[in-house]
């Protein structure tokens, strides 16, 4: 089995299954850019998030892998010399993963460079440029008097969504009928400047028809909507659950899956736990390209740690299974509620 404890971010977000790409994220326009990459190729990873609210990215464990403390990086076990391989910066990791997978990006030359090319005109134009039109209208800098900072960076957004614009008058997507990790880069932005950001009138979004097509279209990606929800940021505690220690933690348990027995069931350390409703039935051997081998529950799975609650919706088990291994660990002060639908 592979080993990933030399590395030290590890230590905080455990690997439930090291062999597989570990993903250090939060659902950001930066951070779903890989979530969305790694669920259109289909390669396997365990997401793990990194919480502002606490102040996660600052960390010595997140650090080591990404001195830069901005999200997302990753830790691939099997990088190339069949060595781990941690990396930080979206567009190198988007770059990475499309060789690694040989998708989303053109295998000619030429084509490959111009898609870099573009993934360089977001990670460059695009997302600093729509991210001050974000401070500047929605948040701090909303406040201030002067408006000049928040205009400049609205002109030069709008300048970047008509070059944009230009380009997908005569394509379907940035490199023509062939969506890459260009496009991937790109939506997850014009959807947070004219959603997150409510600065679509401010820029006159509707003046950039070929880019709100495409972002359509876009969005309508099955791997795009999961993507855009991974990993979980968690949602308030639902009131009124009443909760098992979870010491009883194995009787319950005996009904679930061998899958999660070996992961969960002996190292339940602090964690408290409560099961609502279990339906045997539910446990079906239904396997998605991410969660390959394991069990799939037709519920809901809800974990709560420490004031932090993620819903885990059929078909993540994954998912759960990597929530659960870090609400048991000794010293996690968490709660795991299982309900139905
Ligand atoms: N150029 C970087 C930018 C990443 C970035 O700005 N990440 C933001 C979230 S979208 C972040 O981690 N901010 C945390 C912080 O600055 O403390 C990339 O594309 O990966």
């Amino acid at each position: 089995m592979t080993n990933l404890s030399a590395f030290l971010v590890t230590n905080k977000w455990p690997a439930l299954r090291p062999e597989r790409i570990q993903l250090y994220s939060l659902p950001t326009p930066n951070g779903v850019k890989i979530s969305i990459m790694l669920e259109e190729t289909g390669l396997p990873y365990e997401p793990h998030l990194v919480r502002f609210d606490a102040n996660d990215q600052y960390t010595p464990e997140f650090l080591s892998i990404s001195p830069n403390n901005k999200i997302p990086a990753i830790l691939d076990p099997n990088g190339p010399g069949d060595k781990p391989l941690a990396l930080f910066e979206s567009g190198a990791i988007l770059i990475y993963l499309a060789d690694k997978s040989g998708q989303f990006i053109p295998q000619d030359a030429a084509g490959r460079y111009e898609t870099i090319q573009w993934l360089m005109f977001q990670m460059g134009g695009i997302g600093p440029m729509f991210g001050q039109v974000g401070f500047f209208n929605k948040f701090a800098g909303k406040e201030y008097e002067d408006k000049r900072p928040r205009d400049r960076y609205v002109a030069e957004a709008k300048r970047l969504l008509a070059v944009l614009d230009g380009r997908l008058a005569d394509r379907t997507w940035i490199m023509g009928d062939t969506y890459t990790i260009a496009d991937i880069a790109t939506f997850p932005w014009v959807r947070n400047l004219i959603g997150f950001y409510e600065a679509g009138e401010l820029v006159g979004i509707k003046d950039f028809p070929h880019v709100t097509r495409a972002l359509d279209a876009f969005l309508a990606r099955p791997a795009v909507a999961r993507g855009l929800d991974i990993p979980k940021r968690g949602c308030p505690p639902a009131p009124g659950d009443t909760l098992v220690p979870l010491i009883q933690f194995d009787a319950l348990a005996s009904g679930l899956p061998a899958a999660w027995k070996s992961s969960v069931v002996g190292q339940v350390g602090t964690a408290r736990i409560k099961i609502l409703r279990m339906d045997e039935q539910a446990y079906e051997a239904e396997t998605h390209d991410y969660n390959e081998g394991l069990f799939v529950v037709s519920g809901q799975l809800i974990l709560q740690t420490e004031g932090e609650t993620v819903v885990v919706r059929p078909g993540e088990m994954y998912l759960a299974l990597a929530g659960i291994a870090h609400a048991v660990l000794p010293g996690s002060h968490g709660t795991l509620v299982i309900v139905d639908v």
